[in-house]
This record gives structure tokens, sequence and C-alpha cells, in this order.
């Protein structure tokens, strides 16, 4: 009971055998949660058939209707806390996030990392086959966020994370706000005001080749005016309060700088 690949989808009927079966065939003991959304086209079916194929590796919790990514991945990270794993990812059903890159998420943060983010914006890694328009509304983000809020991260919405269990249990789940992709935004931004350490791993992301895409404006809109809200609230210490879990002692990864995988 290690490592769990937490997977939220909403109509990914076209993707969703494929994904597990790419991560579980990876045999590095990866279990996979699929957080379904109540999707129309049937994919908690498609995961459900596949549970005598994958016996104690393949879960899925079924939602009511569509609630959001950011509340999909909270209720996986509780689930998944309650379980007892230690390593918790997130990753889209997509295939944007290539499942062979899991395990160097899982080795930065088995070597000390605390949060360790699949990063297209550092040395080495790459965006494929995404139009101009999406990388520049991805990079403008992740350049408004860096300069709203200081949070040293090139890649502050990436989807595809592993967290250590300690870092979740030091954050108070419920009080993180946002949904879309202010929801990735705000997870980084708790970590690294709870002093957690961060290490982006570079990644090659590809743009999905089946299914249909979830974005729009209203993720655009969260995202801006999101960020603001957090930079905010974060200079009167209501953020940390908020976000932090007072219940739990905080000295297992103490605060550094965000780090670079190949530069130390
Ligand atoms: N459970 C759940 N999953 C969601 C929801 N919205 C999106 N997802 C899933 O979250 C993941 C990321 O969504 P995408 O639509 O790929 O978002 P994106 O990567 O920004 O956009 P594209 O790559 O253009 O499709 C996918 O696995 C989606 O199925 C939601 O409201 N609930
Ligand atoms: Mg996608």
């Amino acid at each position: 009971m290690e490592k769990i690949v937490i997977i939220p989808t909403f109509n990914e009927k076209e993707n969703i055998e494929a994904i597990i079966t790419a991560v579980i065939n990876l045999q590095q003991d990866f279990h996979v949660l699929v957080i379904d959304d109540g999707s129309p086209d049937g994919t908690a079916a498609i995961v459900k058939s596949l549970f005598p194929v994958f016996p104690g590796q393949l879960f899925l919790e079924e939602r009511r209707g569509k609630l959001g990514l950011g509340t999909a991945y909270i209720h996986g990270f509780k689930w998944a806390l309650k379980k007892g794993y230690r390593f918790i990812f997130e990753m889209d059903a997509d295939f944007s996030h290539n499942p062979a890159d899991l395990q160097r998420l899982y080795l930065a943060c088995a070597d000390g990392a605390g949060v360790a983010i699949g990063s297209r914006y550092v040395k080495g890694g790459a965006v494929e086959n995404w139009p101009s328009n999406r990388i520049a509304l991805s990079k403008g983000a992740s350049m408004y966020t860096r300069i709203i809020t200081w949070m040293p991260v090139m890649d502050p919405t990436a989807g595809f994370v592993c967290y250590q269990r300690e870092v979740l249990e030091a954050m108070n789940l419920d009080g993180i706000s946002f949904v879309g992709y202010a929801f990735q935004i705000e997870m980084k931004f708790a970590a690294w005001k709870l002093g957690f350490s961060i290490k982006e791993v570079p990644i090659t992301f590809k743009d999905r080749k089946l299914g249909a895409s979830k974005m729009n404006k209203g993720i655009v809109k969260e995202g801006i005016l999101g960020v603001l809200k957090l930079r905010w609230q974060s200079l009167f210490k209501n953020y940390r309060r908020r976000v932090s879990n007072k219940q739990y002692e905080m000295s297992v990864f103490p605060a550094q700088d965000v780090l670079v995988e190949g530069k130390g």
C-alpha cells in the first residue's frame, strides 16, 4: 500500500481502459483510484468491468454529477489517506501525462521532496501538439501566478503531481477552495506556504488524442481571480490558518527552495 494514482474522469470512455492498463502494467506497484462524476458516456461501467482484471489494484469512487476537478481530487485524497497510501498521485485520464513518468515523480518524493511536480516549463520539459493559443494561455497563467504569488514554481497549473501523504495530512483539505485550474495552483501554494519542499521533474506533456476537453472560460476566470485572492489572503496569515491541519505537527519535510531535477 504505497502508491496510488488518482484519475478524475468526466466522459473518458475512449481513454479510461487504456490509461488504467498502462499504469498497472508498469509493474511498479501503482494502484489506481478513478473518481468519476457520473459520466453520461459510461466511463464508470468500463472501470467496473476491469475490477476482475486488476483485483485489489483498481478502485472507483462515483459521484452524482460533474462537481469539478478540485473536489474530485479532495475526495480522492481523503480516500487515499484513509487507506494508508504513502505516495498519492494526480494524473489526467487523457494520456497528456505519460504513465511512464510516474516512477520519476515517485523517486523525487522518495528522495525527500514533499511534492514532486511533472513540469512542462523547466529545462527538459516540453509540450507537444498543443495549439499555440493553449500554450500561450498555460504559460501566461504560470507567469502570472509567479508574479502575483512569488511562488517559485515554473509550472504551477500542472496536474501531474506526487504528494507525500504527510503533505496532504498537514493540510486542511476542506480549506482548499478552488475547483478548476486554480485548484492545481492552490494545492502547490498551500504546500509551499506550509513549508514543504517542492521538486519540479521535467516531463513532456501531449495534447489529448481522444475524447473532449473540459476546459472552459469559467476555469480561466477562476484562475485569474483565484490567484489574486490567494495572494491577498496570504498577506494576512488567514490563508495559512485556513489550509493547515492544526492537529498536525510539521517537521517531516522542512522548507527549502523549489528544486529542479538535474540541478541538485
Ligand atoms: N471527476 C471529474 N473529472 C473531471 C472533471 N473535469 C475534468 N475532469 C477530468 O480531469 C482530467 C483533466 O481534464 P481535461 O479535460 O483533460 O482538461 P485539460 O487537460 O485542461 O484539457 P484538454 O487537455 O484540452 O482536454 C481528465 O481526466 C478529465 O476527465 C470533473 O468535473 N470531475
Ligand atoms: Mg487534458
